[in-house]
């Protein structure tokens, strides 16, 4: 059935179909049903509209709208959305009921009759299971709150992955009780100067709490060999001396930076000039003790490794820490997830997953990198660094981002295929990861501007079947618009890009 473009839905769903009229929402609607899905609902209607809908009391009342789970209704993550007179939304799971639930607030529209949902018929489920934002809380810190807002509106557009950058030359984020100086000496700046921060174990727990109730596993990333100089301000004993390299250092001119100094705070954005020490073994007591530790208060499969960047690591010394790093994590019973220049060593451990960010067109060497983890039984995820990095400009004179990678517009966002960057099977691709690097965002709002919209063209791209009529630029770009009015009423500072019909309500 082709989707009207009327139809206000981002990620597109697999079939929808829409018919005459609206149901109208209002004081009196009696929501009954999943308890947890109802008090979600409840808050986001009251949240966009001031209308508070009364809880479910009397469950022989007939329902308005109806919530269940039925797993032979839908697939995991999926679900059946059916508005007539009434409405009924049935997930294949908790987390498919959760979706529906928030494409009936997209459908949720208020015109001169006041609010209510369009007729309609639409049956949903994701193209990959694996749906992801990244956030670096290290080069700038943002607090829990902001964490949580950040959650809700990633969630909206049915992402089901937060990774969490925790460490970085910058800062230190999380609080470790084994080796308690992180928090003490290397968590209070961030990049150019700002305040810094960390998450104590319980400020930690609660976010992943959070986002389980929007159905988002949060990977915590300790970025290592590399990109650790914040570790060596709290335990000079674990790292190198800083290593210059020519483009950390024309990058520090440019930008009117220090350069590294060992054991002092560092302001700057460069990178590559930072190493762990490998032929010492507190360093794998330190890697084995914190991994312990974020295990222990991570129930999702994945810890993160880092492996970007390690120019000051020779290679066959960056070799040998990734391969023991990553036989770290599988011991200490997670699956370790790793940036993709981990793939150059031979022996990384089984399964270890690798995170692509190199170009849609790739460098040899990058690809070859990548390939290794599906050789070695693993597989992929995909953060193009040209289609989904959201930390790049929408265009050469925006204020925020960098320019890298590429200049990103949304259309550039959008129009990629993740199964045809790489020459690996279609199956080694788990899905989609979008990364917000933070050197140029000091507050949440900055950014929102950069996250919001584009993060929604990876939502796209990530559940929507690439075979879908409207999986179009055109279509895209009209559903996108009607997004405004939700962002706008979360208090979401979404960049209002020219490329896109903005609708009003
Ligand atoms: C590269 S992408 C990095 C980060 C920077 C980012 C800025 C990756 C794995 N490493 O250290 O923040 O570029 O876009």
């Amino acid at each position: 059935m082709v989707l009207p473009h009327s139809m206000p839905l981002v990620p597109l769903p697999l079939s929808a179909s829409v018919g005459d009229g609206r149901m109208p929402i209002g004081e009196a609607t009696r929501i009954t049903g999943d308890a947890a899905a109802a008090a979600q609902l409840i808050d986001a209607v009251a949240q966009r509209t001031g209308i508070r809908l009364p809880l479910p009391s009397d469950a022989d009342r007939a329902a308005d709208i109806h919530l269940r789970i039925d797993p032979g209704a839908a697939a995991l993550e999926g679900y059946r959305l059916t508005i007539g007179d009434t409405a009924e939304i049935v997930g294949g799971d908790e987390a498919g009921l959760f979706y529906g639930v928030q494409s009936l607030l997209q459908l949720l529209r208020q015109d001169d009759e006041g609010w209510g949902v369009a007729r309609a018929e639409i049956f949903d489920a994701p193209r990959f299971a694996r749906r992801g934002v990244m956030l670096d809380v290290a080069r700038h810190f943002f607090g829990v709150d902001d964490v949580k807002k950040f959650i809700d509106h990633i969630s909206a557009l049915k992402f089901n992955h937060l990774h969490l950058h925790l460490s970085d030359d910058q800062g230190w984020r999380i609080q470790i009780d084994s080796w308690p100086k992180l928090t003490e000496l290397a968590a209070s700046t961030a990049a150019g100067g700002a305040p810094g921060g960390f998450y104590t174990k319980d400020d930690y727990r609660e976010i992943v709490a959070y986002a389980a109730s929007r159905h988002m596993i949060v990977i915590p990333e300790i970025d290592l060999p590399g990109h650790t100089h914040a570790i060596g301000v709290a335990y000079p004993e674990l790292v190198e001396a800083p290593v210059m390299n020519d483009g950390l250092i024309s990058e520090s001119k440019r930008l009117g930076q220090e350069l590294p100094v060992a054991g002092e705070p560092y302001l700057g954005w460069g990178v590559g000039h930072s190493s762990v020490r490998i032929h010492d073994e507190r360093t794998y007591d330190f890697v084995r003790d914190v991994v312990r530790e974020l295990v222990e208060m991570t129930p999702g499969p994945y810890i993160h490794i880092g492996g970007d960047e390690s120019l000051g690591t020779p290679q066959a010394d960056f070799d040998h820490f990734v391969e023991r790093a990553t036989a770290i994590v599988f011991e200490e019973g997670r699956t370790p997830v790793a940036w993709h220049e981990v793939g150059a060593a031979a022996d990384i451990a089984e399964g270890t997953i690798g995170q692509y960010w190199g170009k849609a067109t790739p460098d040899g060497t990058h690809a070859a990198e990548a390939a290794h983890f599906v050789e070695r039984g693993g597989a992929l995820i995909m953060s193009t660094a040209d289609k989904t990095y959201l930390d790049m400009k929408y265009a050469p004179d925006f204020p925020l981002g960098l320019t890298w990678a590429a200049i990103i517009d949304v259309r550039s966002a959008y129009e990629w295929e993740p199964t045809e960057v790489l020459d690996v099977p279609d199956e080694a691709i788990l899905g989609v990861e979008a990364p917000l690097w933070s050197e140029t965002t000091a507050t949440i709002g900055e950014v929102e501007q950069l996250v919001f919209p584009r993060a929604a063209a990876q939502a796209e791209v990530a559940w929507s079947s690439r075979d879908a009529p409207e999986r179009t630029w055109e279509s895209f770009r009209e559903r996108l618009g009607s997004m405004a009015p939700l962002w706008k009423a979360g208090g979401v500072d979404f960049h209002p890009a020219d490329d896109v019909p903005w609708s009003e309500r």
